[in-house]
């Protein structure tokens, strides 16, 4: 038993931790050594690409070894969080599994995050490090360090993967002959995933060493990972989809390859499938429409891609009919969360199931409840509200009691706020969302988030966020706003909201400027009604 657990995070009740030892779930292991098992396997193999970059099982063990020794040697101890904010380069594989090593915590930040999520990362975690690349994508990491370091007094280190200018360069850290610590616990917390979110900041997600390793070695399985497999770490590295279902880190530690892609557009995909044989890789359901799109100019050789991986919100049927016959490829629908709970379809499945429904839950110890209103199960086959708990999903967020009486109920299953309902085989079918959150092509967008940060501008009485239909992410962003004076235009508040730092893609997409809101009969703003009021005007509904 893990006498130190980091306060703030809610384990399991005794008993069924007990069961979950007993049943194999959760099989006492880290993260790191998990990998070490099998970089023991196969030193030879390679484990990694990034660019031209390559490492063999063995390269990549020493130099998680050294850089656990750097970051020790920093004085980063067991407990202590890193907000890890890393484009898809190899070297956030590198400090997740040395972080894992010696038990530092990493905060699995997204590189679209600004000033707004990092800061918050930083205070609801206490990190006391925080590591970025130089710059990417036009955006210079660097100055927002510049910014933050002097209103997070926590925060010691700033580490620079790249050009580190005044800060600490990642490649001063690899220390090999840094005496390393004894390994966590297995039940310890590995990491902190971020919450999509329904309320005004986003949660942190503590997954521990067992329950984490469990949902990786059961989506291995169910995707059939082996040391010929090559994953293709297409969506952003953090993301709880491409790390661990079964992701990076299920393909590490099956002894497969993992190919690092810079950029999600077929552009730079499909040469890298080509040239590396990918032969799994996961996408959202926008990426999946591009390279269905660009597969008809497209001159690589495909062919090697056994699995498409479609997940992160609903794919349309007609898409997923189409993915087989122009990409050549098998199609996995996945619906999963970070706080746990994925739900895959099979390699069995009917054509019909996996072009209808998003998957059933990858393990039988996955409870899986679906209720009205009342928290009352429905009758099979109609749609509810989805209730969830299991050996990999947690009970509560970090350090958030309040939240976590609402969001779990008193016997520990997770309010998913997704609407479902339930086939014959088990396999789920998503109708909808409880949640007060817009789905932007798999990024979430937590509406009372960007309405809090709407009704700073002076000229804003009220704001309400709701989605409008779009026919490439699926849904977009459109914020109603009471302005307080008809001068304040949509670029004015658009442009306010990135001042304040906010990620671009929690920027509304559209906004409409209303007298006042529709009601419901107890008094609350009816999105409902503003969702059929802006999907009209859009032509669509
Ligand atoms: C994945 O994780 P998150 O935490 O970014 O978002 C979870 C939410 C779900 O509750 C659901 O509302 C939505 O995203 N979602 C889907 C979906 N997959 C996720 N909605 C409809 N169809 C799907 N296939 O998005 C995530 C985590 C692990 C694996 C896959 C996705």
């Amino acid at each position: 038993m893990n006498s130190t657990l980091l306060p703030g995070f809610t384990p399991w009740p005794a008993e069924l931790a007990a069961q979950y030892r007993r049943n194999g779930c959760w099989a006492g292991q880290t993260l790191s050594a998990a990998f070490r098992e099998a970089a023991m396997r196969t030193p030879d193999a390679v484990a990694l690409v990034c660019g031209e970059r390559r490492w063999r099982y063995g390269e990549l063990q020493a130099d998680i070894d050294a850089l656990a020794g750097g970051l020790h040697a920093l004085g980063l101890r067991a407990r202590d969080r890193i907000v890890v904010q890393l484009p898809n380069i190899a070297e956030f594989l590198l400090v997740c599994f040395a972080a894992f090593r010696i038990g530092v915590i990493p905060v699995m930040a997204l590189p679209a995050h600004r000033r707004s999520e990092i800061r918050h990362f930083l205070q609801i975690s206490q990190a006391c490090a925080w590591i970025v690349a130089d710059q990417d994508a036009g955006f210079d990491y660097r100055n927002l360090a510049r910014e933050l370091t002097p209103q997070t007094p926590d925060l010691r280190h700033l580490i620079v993967v790249g050009d580190a200018q005044e800060f600490i360069a990642l490649d001063s850290l690899y220390r090999p002959t840094e005496p390393l610590p004894q390994e966590p616990p297995a039940d310890a917390v590995a990491l902190l995933q971020i919450s999509g979110g329904t309320t005004g900041l986003p949660k942190l997600i503590p997954r521990t060493h067992d329950d984490y390793l469990y949902s990786i070695r059961t989506a291995s399985a169910i995707c059939d990972l082996h040391p010929d497999s090559v994953y293709l770490c297409t969506l952003p590295a953090a993301h709880n989809f491409p790390m661990s279902s079964p992701g990076t880190f299920g393909a590490l530690c099956a002894g497969s390859r993992v190919v690092m892609a810079r950029r999600p557009s077929p552009d730079v995909v499909f040469p890298l499938i080509a040239r590396e044989g990918v032969s799994i890789t996961a996408v959202v359901p926008p990426l999946a429409m591009a390279w269905l799109d660009a597969a008809a100019r497209n001159t690589h050789d495909l062919s090697t891609l056994a699995l498409l991986q479609v997940g992160g919100a609903k794919l349309g049927e007609e898409v997923a009919r189409r993915i087989r016959p122009v990409l050549g490829c098998r199609l996995q629908q996945v619906f999963g969360m970070a706080e746990g709970l994925v739900n895959f379809t099979r390699h069995d499945d009917s054509d019909d199931v996996v072009a209808i429904s998003q998957g059933r839950p990858m393990s039988p110890w996955d409870e899986v409840r679906i209720v009205d209103d009342d928290d009352e199960d429905v009758p099979v086959g109609q749609t509810g509200h989805l209730l969830t708990r299991g050996p990999y999903t947690i009970r509560g967020y970090y350090c958030a009691g309040d939240h976590n009486r609402r969001a779990f109920t008193r016997d520990g299953f997770y309010r998913t706020g997704d609407l479902v309902r339930q086939l014959a085989g088990g396999h789920l079918v998503v109708e909808g969302r409880a949640k007060d959150q817009i789905n932007r092509g798999g990024d979430k967008v937590a509406a009372e988030e960007v309405e809090n940060h709407l009704l700073a501008h002076p000229s804003v009485h009220d704001a309400a966020l709701v989605a409008m239909p779009d026919a490439f992410l699926g849904e977009k962003s459109c914020a109603f706003v009471i302005a307080r004076e008809a001068s304040v235009r949509a670029v004015d508040l658009q442009r306010f909201l990135r001042s304040r730092g906010l990620a671009d893609y929690k920027i509304p997409d559209r906004i409409e400027f209303v007298g006042q809101f529709p009601t419901t009969g107890v008094g609350k703003v009816n999105k409902r009604e503003l969702r059929e009021h802006i999907a009209r005007r859009l032509g669509t509904r």
